[in-house]
C-alpha cells in the first residue's frame, strides 16, 4: 500500500496545471505566429484572440480538472516496470485501476474548489464536501463485480485518492489558481457527514488541513466502513434491479 501511494506522492508533486484555456481556431494576428517557448506562445495566444476561457461552472471546471490530472497520471507511470494502469469508465469506479506487481489498487481523483469568504480570501475549507464513494451500490456490497467497475471493492489492495484543490479566479481564461493535488486514503479523510442529501454520497472532513494531513473523523479503516454500510442509504430501483439481476446469476451458478 505505501509503495503505491508513495509513488503517486512522486507523481503528483511534478504536475503544473495545463489546461490553460479552450483554444478558438479564429484569431485576430498577423501570420506566421512565431513563438520562443511555452510562455510566450500562451501570451501570443491570448492577445490573438485564440482563447476562451474554461467553464467556471463547478461540475464542468472539475472534469476538465480530472481528465488533465488522469492524463497527466496514466502518461507519467505508464510503462514502468511491474506497472499497470487502466482508465476507468465515466461513470464507474475507479478513475484508473493501478496494478503494482499482483497488486490491484483503485486511484481516483476528486475535484475541490477552496471556499472563500466574501473578501475572495481562502477560508481553508473545500466549498462543498468532497464525495468518497456512492453508498448505496458497490461500497455496500464490496464482494460483487458492480457494473462500471473492474472488479469487487474488496478485492482491491488499497484506494486512493487523488484530491485536486483549486481557488476559483473569475477573471482568468483558466479559472484556475493555487492548484494542489493531495494524496490521501479515502478511510483516513473520511467524515461522518454525506455530500448530498438528495444523492446517496459519503462525504469528506472539508477543512483542507485535515485533507492534507490525513485527520478525518475515524481513527480506523474498519470503523469507517462499518459506520457507512450501516447507514440508512436509499436503494433506488436501478440498484434494486443490478441486485436482483446478479442475486439471479448467483443462482444459477450454484444450479
Ligand atoms: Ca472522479
Amino acid at each position: 500500500m505505501d509503495t503505491a501511494i508513495q509513488l503517486l506522492r512522486k507523481c503528483c508533486a511534478n504536475y503544473v496545471f495545463e489546461p490553460v484555456a479552450i483554444f478558438k481556431k479564429s484569431g485576430d494576428h498577423p501570420w506566421p505566429l512565431v513563438a520562443e517557448d511555452e510562455a510566450d506562445l500562451e501570451a501570443q495566444l491570448m492577445d490573438g484572440g485564440h482563447f476562451l476561457p474554461l467553464p467556471k461552472e463547478p461540475a464542468a471546471l472539475a472534469n476538465v480538472v480530472e481528465v488533465a490530472v488522469v492524463d497527466f497520471v496514466i502518461d507519467q507511470l505508464q510503462g514502468k516496470a511491474r506497472i499497470e494502469l487502466t482508465r476507468g469508465t465515466e461513470r464507474g469506479y475507479p478513475d484508473i485501476e493501478l496494478r503494482v506487481g499482483a497488486d490491484h489498487f483503485a486511484i481516483d481523483v476528486k475535484v475541490a474548489r477552496r471556499a472563500t469568504n466574501k473578501k475572495g480570501l481562502p477560508t481553508g475549507r473545500t466549498d462543498s464536501r468532497i464525495t468518497l464513494y456512492t453508498g448505496n451500490t458497490f461500497f455496500l456490497h464490496p464482494t460483487i463485480h458492480w457494473a462500471g467497475t473492474f472488479r469487487p471493492f474488496a478485492d482491491y489492495k488499497g484506494h486512493i485518492d487523488i484530491i485536486a484543490l483549486y481557488t476559483l479566479d473569475p477573471a482568468s481564461a483558466t479559472r484556475v489558481r493555487d492548484f494542489e493535488l493531495v494524496v490521501a486514503e479515502p478511510w483516513k479523510i473520511g467524515s461522518r457527514h454525506r455530500s448530498s442529501t438528495t444523492r446517496e454520497y459519503l462525504g469528506a472532513v472539508q477543512e483542507i488541513d485535515r485533507l492534507r494531513n490525513e485527520t478525518g473523523d475515524f481513527a480506523t479503516q474498519a470503523e469507517f466502513y462499518s459506520y457507512w454500510r450501516k447507514h440508512p442509504w436509499k436503494i433506488g430501483k436501478a440498484v434494486q434491479q443490478q441486485l436482483q439481476k446478479l442475486a439471479a446469476q448467483a443462482a444459477k451458478a450454484t444450479t
